[in-house]
């Protein structure tokens, strides 16, 4: 495999090396601790770490200030010692019996303030780990029923929580990171183009980006690629969850481009065309090992998700422009389309 030179930068997050567990059935493998983890991923080629709040600092809400800060600093020094960073940190705001029904936009008011405060905790251990950016999945923001919020008012607390946020740390980037559905039926923030929209209602939009994951775009019958060149064209894409995803079903949290490739090659043309990654931005993974991986093989999956990443890189650098750039003069779209998939498959064209 040809080495991508330039300027990518692979991430991902510990719950992509998981038990296994689904919610019809219990965990197959063993537990792997987090220094482990950070080694299978330097051994693999990544650079980076992505953070749950919690992830980083365990049951972090029955902690004060100074024990959440000292167990951060540990994970930092782990994140040294393995020659990695952290890219971002994100509040785990789905699990807690005070974000039932929603954290921002809870009915309660108190579940409310709860979320801005762990929220801002969030924000203090990205600053411990040296992470530049929180991102927040808006994992239960809106309803299972629709009459059981006012859904504009949500758009405006999830606002105000992101205000509270920029007020608080002068220079922590906040990324949203949309997602149709699951956990709840209906997402107030469901595509990037809302959070796109929604970054621009904030006090600091410049300060404001978005994360898009494959499979959330997917699953909200949109095409990755081109809610990439979406936010892209508003300079909003900060950071992305790479993966695939089978058509509207669950979240799957494939392999990259392990279902559809040519809807990874797009992706990775899109961001390619754009010099995506020469700001800082990170190629983020979002993915799962299947269920039916044993034990010892259980990474294979991100070694996979960065191989594909680059060699389609190769597959769209080594694309014939002069004769792309021809076949659109000439409006032949589907000699494009033969070329294409023959420059995919690796076949003569
Ligand atoms: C859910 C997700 C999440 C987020 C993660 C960080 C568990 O569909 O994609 O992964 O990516 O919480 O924001
Ligand atoms: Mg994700």
């Amino acid at each position: 495999m040809t080495e991508v030179k330039g300027i990518y930068r692979f991430s991902f997050g510990p719950w992509n090396i998981d038990e296994g567990a689904d919610p019809f059935g219990p965990t197959v493998r063993k537990p792997v601790a987090l220094a482990r983890k950070m080694a299978a991923a330097k051994k693999m080629g990544f650079q980076g770490m992505q953070f749950h709040d919690d992830d980083a600092v365990p049951d972090l809400d029955g902690k004060t200030a100074a024990q959440i800060e000292k167990q951060a600093k540990q994970i930092k020094k782990m994140l040294s010692d393995h020659g990695l960073v952290a890219e971002f940190v994100a509040p785990r705001l789905w699990f807690s019996p005070k974000t039932i029904d929603g954290a921002y936009t809870s009915n309660d008011p108190k579940c409310r303030k709860y979320a801005i405060e762990r929220s801002k905790v969030c924000i203090d251990i990205a600053n411990v780990l040296g992470a530049k950016s929180i991102v927040l999945w808006l994992a239960r923001e809106g309803s299972y029923i629709r009459e059981s919020k006012n859904p504009r008012i949500e758009v405006l607390q999830i606002r105000d929580a992101i205000n509270a946020m920029l007020a608080y740390d002068p220079k922590t980037m906040i990324l949203i990171e949309p997602k149709p559905n699951e956990p709840v039926d209906s997402a107030i923030i469901p595509t990037i183009g809302h959070a796109v929209g929604l970054s621009y209602m904030t006090d600091e939009p410049d300060r404001v980006g978005v994360l898009c994951e494959t499979a959330h775009s997917i699953l909200a019958g949109l095409d990755p690629s081109d809610d990439m060149a979406y936010a892209l064209a508003h300079r909003k894409l900060r950071s992305v969850h790479l993966n695939d995803q089978g058509g509207l079903k669950f979240d799957q949290d494939k392999s990259f481009g392990s279902y559809n490739l040519r809807r990874a090659f797009n992706q990775v043309r899109v961001l390619e065309e754009y010099g995506y990654g020469r700001n800082g931005e990170w190629i983020g993974l979002d993915v799962k090992t299947m269920r039916t991986q044993k034990q010892d093989v259980n990474t294979k999956h991100l070694s996979n998700s960065l191989a594909t990443f680059k060699f389609l890189v190769q597959k769209v650098r080594t694309l014939n422009k002069k004769l792309e750039a021809q076949l659109i003069a000439a409006r032949d779209y589907e000699e494009l389309d033969r070329y294409l998939l023959c420059h995919l498959m690796g076949v003569k064209y």
